[in-house]
């Protein structure tokens, strides 16, 4: 899987229209779409997704806003995806994210932070595995 990553275009952005800027920006980065979906997380399925950081202060939050709207969910393909994507994303707190990055252009704060991206090639793995079946990934 180290050639693949995860994102998710979160509920702030799609609801915002940055849904076509932000996959354009993921085409021109390198990155090839292997599977996607337009859906939304009921709070359950957010809060699984998110399990990681149940004891987080801040999970409360990140749940409702995950499960506030739709997203779009897509897997990756590119040499060396979750570190290159995670560049292309920029840091969790937008005010820290790097000019130019995706977070930087699109995100309004640490909490609606416009676009997730795996943080390991484990994590890219179980996470596609989340949203997508077998019959569904390119
Ligand atoms: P990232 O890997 O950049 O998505 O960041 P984390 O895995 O640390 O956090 C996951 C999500 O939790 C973030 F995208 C937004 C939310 N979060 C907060 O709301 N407050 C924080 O202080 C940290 C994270």
């Amino acid at each position: 899987m180290s050639n693949k990553t995860f994102t998710m275009i979160k509920p702030d952005a799609v609801g915002n229209g940055h849904t076509g800027a932000i996959l354009d920006q993921i085409i021109k980065g390198g990155f090839k779409i292997k599977a996607m979906k337009y859906l939304a997380l009921s709070k359950e399925k957010a809060g699984e997704f998110y399990e990681v950081h149940k004891e987080r202060p801040f999970y409360g939050e990140l749940v409702d806003f995950m499960s506030s709207g739709p997203i779009v969910a897509a897997i990756l393909e590119k040499d060396n995806a979750v570190e290159d994507f995670r560049k292309l994303i920029g840091a969790t707190d937008p005010a820290k994210a790097e000019k130019g990055t995706i977070r930087n252009l699109f995100a309004e704060s640490i909490g609606a932070n416009a676009i997730h991206g795996s943080d390991s090639d484990e994590n890219a793995a179980i996470e596609s595995s989340f949203f997508f079946s077998s019959l569904e990934k390119f």
